[in-house]
């Protein structure tokens, strides 16, 4: 029995479309920028997000490494939420390679960071302080459920940094998710931002990938950042030809993955020993709290696999799961019964 596997959406396997383009991509030294498949995904990204231009990298971590090193020297500041996975999940990265200071702000359980927050947050002019350079967003927001930033929410935040002179970076792992589920225009999302990563191998399904866009003479420094950090490649287009088939098909669908989360919060919600703010479920990540411990996160998980179900162990009593482009409304009422089954319910 092949597993229903939800623990990310990183688990996506390339659909027959990407092999097939793979297999068939034009492609040259990235290096000498004479791959034109790197090239037609670069321009392609930047169009969609409304931006200049477009650099091709291996990772959503190394995107945002590039681009916070990018906007940040040594000693600088980067405000940034307290639950965002740059700060939490990227192996504190920004720190280690680019000596570049963390000041946290607590995110709200709609991943927002208060705004009055951000702006006290910002330093004064003063050799005691370091320099604030930096606003980082997440969206959408994934250890606050898969939150939605809105348009009117960012920009807020890029008027307030505007007003300081600080840059906004914005973590669009999964902006594709939130454009759909907002119905709106992707570039409503990334207005004003001066740098934005996005990933292709997420709900995209692409295999591997992210594009971090800006301006062109951001985008000129950051490739600088890339291949400091190694990530320079050479026939990146077996990638990049992968990412034009999951930008030019596979974003639509993105929200049957929204609909199913939903489906499977609803559920959760009936089910006695476990907590879930279902309303909150508006992308495909599902959180959910196990509340009365008539068993353990331990046989919680193992009993799950037992039933053919993963999920992932996100902390103390809490569990994620996240719907993607492998998971069928059918998995997903497999999933609803093999919950019920494990909390007697
Ligand atoms: N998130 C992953 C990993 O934490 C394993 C997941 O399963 O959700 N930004 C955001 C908002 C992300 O959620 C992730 C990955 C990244 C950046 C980093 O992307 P990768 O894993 O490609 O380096």
């Amino acid at each position: 029995m092949s597993s229903i596997d939800l623990r990310s959406d990183t688990v996506t396997l390339p659909t027959q479309a990407m092999r097939t383009a793979i297999s068939n991509a034009a492609l040259g030294d990235d290096g000498f920028g004479e791959d034109p498949t790197v090239n037609r995904l670069e321009t392609l990204m930047a169009e969609r997000l409304g931006m200049e231009a477009g650099l091709l990298v291996a990772s959503g971590t190394m995107a945002n490494l590039s681009c916070v090193l990018t906007h940040c020297a040594r000693g600088d500041e980067v405000i940034i939420g307290n639950l965002s996975h740059i700060f939490l999940s990227e192996a504190g990265g920004i720190s280690a390679l680019g000596g570049v200071f963390p000041h946290t702000i607590p995110n709200l359980p709609d991943g927002t960071m208060p705004i009055d927050q951000i702006e006290s947050a910002i330093r004064a002019d003063n050799i005691h302080f370091p320099r604030t350079r930096l606003i980082c967003m997440e969206n959408t927001h994934n250890r606050c459920g898969g939150a939605l930033l809105t348009p009117e929410y960012t920009a807020a935040v890029v008027a307030l940094a505007k007003r300081h002179g600080i840059a906004v970076h914005l973590d669009g792992a999964r902006l594709f998710n939130a454009a759909v589920a907002l119905a709106v225009d992707i570039r409503e999302l990334t207005r004003g931002m001066d740098s934005v990563s996005v990933c292709l191998s997420k709900g995209l399904a692409a295999p591997l990938g992210s594009v971090v866009c800006g301006d062109a003479a951001f985008i000129a420094r950051a490739r600088r950042a890339r291949k400091m950090l190694g990530g320079a490649m050479r026939q990146a287009g077996i990638i990049a030809a992968a990412g034009i088939v999951a930008l030019e098909e596979m974003v639509a669908r993105l929200a049957e993955d929204h609909a199913n989360a939903g489906r499977l919060a609803a559920e959760i919600s009936k089910i006695r020993g476990l907590s879930i703010e279902p309303e909150r479920v508006r992308t495909n990540i599902v959180f959910f709290d196990l509340v009365e411990p008539r068993i353990t996160e331990e046989e919680l998980v193992a009993r799950l696999k037992e039933k053919g179900v993963l999920l992932h162990h996100a902390g103390p009593c809490r569990f994620r799961m996240v719907t993607h482009y492998g998971i069928t409304a059918a998995n997903i009422e497999t999933a609803i019964e093999a919950l019920r089954a494990v909390m007697g319910s």
